[in-house]
């Protein structure tokens, strides 16, 4: 499996995540306001989701086929259509689970072992005739 990280990296977004958990504990002490604590969730968010891959292009050009082979298996629907119709996250997870987060958005887990290191994103295709994809 390929390892995004090295060790030494590994520790620094360890240390990373450590120290913006104890600001966030600071801030609750001094009484912050609920919108610092949010930007700062936001930030602790962020580190989580480093590295996103996301597959943007023409629809009906192989994004899902595409990623279906870097996670060795075919969990994402492909076809001649327009498939994929919403904005989908990828994450690890023992199952697979779907979580409509809007309209748009969508966040999946997979049993997969590349999602471990990486959340990869799916997009509905450019220049097809619904507008909103
Ligand atoms: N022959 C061949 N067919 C492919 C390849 N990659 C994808 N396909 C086929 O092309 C069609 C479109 O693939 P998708 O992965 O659904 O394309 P997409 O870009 O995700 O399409 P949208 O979700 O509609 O934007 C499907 O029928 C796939 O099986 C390839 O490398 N070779
Ligand atoms: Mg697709």
């Amino acid at each position: 499996m390929m390892q995004i990280l090295n060790k030494q990296q590994e520790i620094i977004l360890n240390d990373e995540r450590k120290i913006l958990n104890d600001l966030r504990v600071a801030l609750v002490q001094f009484g912050a306001l609920g919108e610092d604590s949010n930007t700062l969730g936001h930030s602790i968010e962020q580190l989580d989701e480093l590295f996103l891959l996301v597959v943007a292009g023409e629809f009906n050009s192989g994004k899902s086929a595409l990623i279906n082979a870097l996670l060795g298996q075919k969990l994402l629907p492909e076809g001649v259509t327009t498939t994929t119709t919403k904005i989908q996250v990828l994450r690890y997870g023992p199952e697979q689970t779907r979580t409509v987060i809007n309209d748009h958005q969508h966040i999946l887990t997979l049993p997969a072992e590349l999602l471990a290191e990486i959340s990869i994103v799916d997009t509905p295709g450019t220049n097809a005739i619904m507008r909103e994809h």
